[in-house]
């Protein structure tokens, strides 16, 4: 074994450790809290921007999205699987996601806000 695989097994058992940490922090926040639910999670739309702008989740999870703006924004898919319609002060929109995998979406009205929703 070379010098240099030994660094990329740490490497890479390093980034699993952080992946790993980074999960749990986000199942404390989005975790269900009434046992045995199906699982929820959320991301709150404000001052232009998506929050978090990364979240993970488990497979099978809801992920409802809640306006805080004043201006109408969107909750779209960037591969086309979801879309609201303009959302307005307060309005929520839900999506269940019962695949992993990474989904990138974007706001149609302001695309430059993007946000990632990761399944696993
Ligand atoms: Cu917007």
């Amino acid at each position: 074994m070379r010098a240099g695989t030994r660094g990329h097994r740490l490497l890479l058992m390093g980034s699993v450790l952080l992946a790993l940490v980074l999960i749990g922090a986000y199942a404390s926040v989005a975790g269900p809290s009434d046992g045995g639910g199906a699982p929820q999670a959320r991301v709150e739309i404000k001052d232009f921007a998506y929050q978090p702008a990364t979240l993970t989740v488990r497979t099978g999870t809801t992920v409802t999205w809640i306006n805080h703006d004043d201006e109408l924004h969107t909750v779209t898919a960037s591969a086309g699987r979801f879309a609201s319609p303009g959302l307005e002060h307060d309005e929520t929109f839900f999506q269940r996601f019962a695949e992993a995998g990474t989904y990138t979406y974007f706001c149609a009205l302001h695309p430059r806000m993007t946000a990632t929703i990761i399944v696993q």
